[in-house]
């Protein structure tokens, strides 16, 4: 990258772009919630749909010249549906977050009341954290993990769902290591007449491969991120497996001729939480899904699932202690307390060290959410990269030298000299460099 035009125009964000792309390719990417999307992604996410205005949705816009970024969205959603097997998406919405307010705003007026998992059990925050519009706007109360297993605690969530009757009952998070039980969740809903929303943003990369059970028949309303497991650009999503429920019985007669909760939600998204969409995304999201529509895709998430779980096997022979004693998924999330160190200082420990990781909150944490007493590792950045089985031992072996050394600054550089020698066996976007 000697010759871009960026590098010319101003030098000091290509020096800075420069610096991150050397960041992520000497360095090893465990957080959960990351990956690296692939060229093709990433041509699109930077290309120039950037430029197009297109409030509304394709055939229906507020402004003209749209012709293209409609056969964008129309590609992005029929993708989507038959990569889920639903039967409606919205592809517009930015981030994971402004997908569950749309949700949200559709299903549940201010006040209601909302049962999701508690933030420090693996919950989000939009889940109805109190620091959150989500606990701000509804009436939000949570149900948490087993303390023994670090499974959800479905008796409670039975005991809360009977007492308080939840308008909407949402199930997933953003530290759970293990399958979300969306039969069970649907039970409980049906149970108590809630509607029923699942957030897969962690696991939908691997929804959308089969490995991980699929909430469609089960969830009246899904949402994810598109940018984790599923490793497509930066974004969020609205699913629904079928458009059958009554919106008579969400919203009141005066509100117009809606005929179908999809129509409420597109509302929800746009008008309602959004303007203009971010269209060279949205394009992006298409390209992402007609990758992981590809039987290459299914290869890739099964290898994702292994090599955590032969990550989490190596941190437990190693002595650690894993959150629901193991892994289902993508995530393992460690509990320190037995290793005398805080989820804090092992994180910039590790970050010396070329390990990205982030501080977690474990169940029953009795340390603050700055300090924590965990990490969450995830396998889906370095499973792109392509390592695998022995390179997952290896990875353990350098986060334990870290673990058991936080401070001591030789070891820590010759963990980092180790991490370097073995990304360069990885290299990511070889197509940057061929632009030099
Ligand atoms: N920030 C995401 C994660 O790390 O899981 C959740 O929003």
């Amino acid at each position: 990258m000697t010759n871009t035009p960026l590098k010319t125009s101003d030098p000091e964000l290509f020096n800075i772009l420069f610096n991150e792309i050397v960041r992520q390719e000497t360095t090893l990417e465990l957080i959960a919630s990351e990956n690296f999307v692939s060229y093709p992604v990433l041509e699109m996410a930077g290309g120039i749909m950037t430029n197009k205005y297109a409030e509304g949705y394709p055939g229906k816009r507020y402004y003209g010249g749209c012709e293209f970024v409609d056969q964008a969205e129309n590609l992005a959603k029929d993708r989507a549906n038959r990569l889920f097997g639903v039967e409606y998406s919205n592809v517009q919405p930015h981030s994971g977050s402004q997908a569950n307010m749309a949700v949200l705003m559709t299903f549940v007026k201010p006040g209601d009341t909302i049962l999701g998992l508690d933030l420090a059990h693996g919950g989000h925050l939009t889940h109805g954290s109190k620091v959150n519009f989500s606990g701000k706007l509804y009436n939000s109360i949570f149900y948490q993990v087993d303390k023994d297993t670090g499974l959800v605690n479905f008796d409670e969530v039975i005991k809360l769902a009977r007492e308080h009757k939840p308008k909407l009952i949402i199930c997933g998070g953003s530290a759970y290591p293990r399958f979300i039980e969306f039969q069970d969740f649907k039970q409980i809903a049906d149970d108590v007449g809630s509607y029923l929303m699942a957030d897969i943003a962690h696991s939908s990369g691997l929804v959308a491969a089969g490995i991980h059970p699929s909430p469609a028949p089960f969830c009246n309303v899904i949402t994810t991120t598109t940018h984790k497991t599923l490793r497509g650009p930066r974004g969020g999503m609205i699913m629904m497996g079928k458009d059958d429920l009554n919106p008579w019985d969400i919203v009141a007669p005066k509100s117009g001729r809606v005929k179908n909760i999809s129509e409420l939600l597109d509302n929800a998204v746009m008008p309602g939480v959004q303007g203009g969409p971010l269209m060279h995304i949205i394009a992006a999201k298409a390209v992402a899904f007609g990758e992981a529509l590809r039987p290459e895709f299914k290869v890739y998430a099964q290898q994702i699932i292994d090599n955590a779980k032969t990550m989490a096997d190596e941190f437990i022979t190693r002595g650690y202690q894993l959150v629901s004693g193991g892994t289902d998924t993508h995530v393992i999330l460690i509990d320190l307390t037995n290793k005398d160190i805080t989820g804090k200082v092992a994180e910039k420990s590790l970050e010396k060290a070329g390990i990205t990781v982030n501080k977690n909150m474990i169940p029953f944490d009795e340390k603050s959410p700055f300090i924590t007493s965990g990490i969450r590792i995830g396998t889906p950045a370095i499973t792109t990269r392509g390592m695998q089985r022995d390179d997952m031992k290896k990875i353990v072996s350098l986060i334990d030298t870290v673990i058991n050394n936080p401070n001591d600054d030789q070891k820590l550089f010759s963990v980092k000299t180790e991490v370097k020698e073995l990304c360069k066996f990885f290299p990511l976007y070889p197509e940057l460099r061929d632009q030099n």
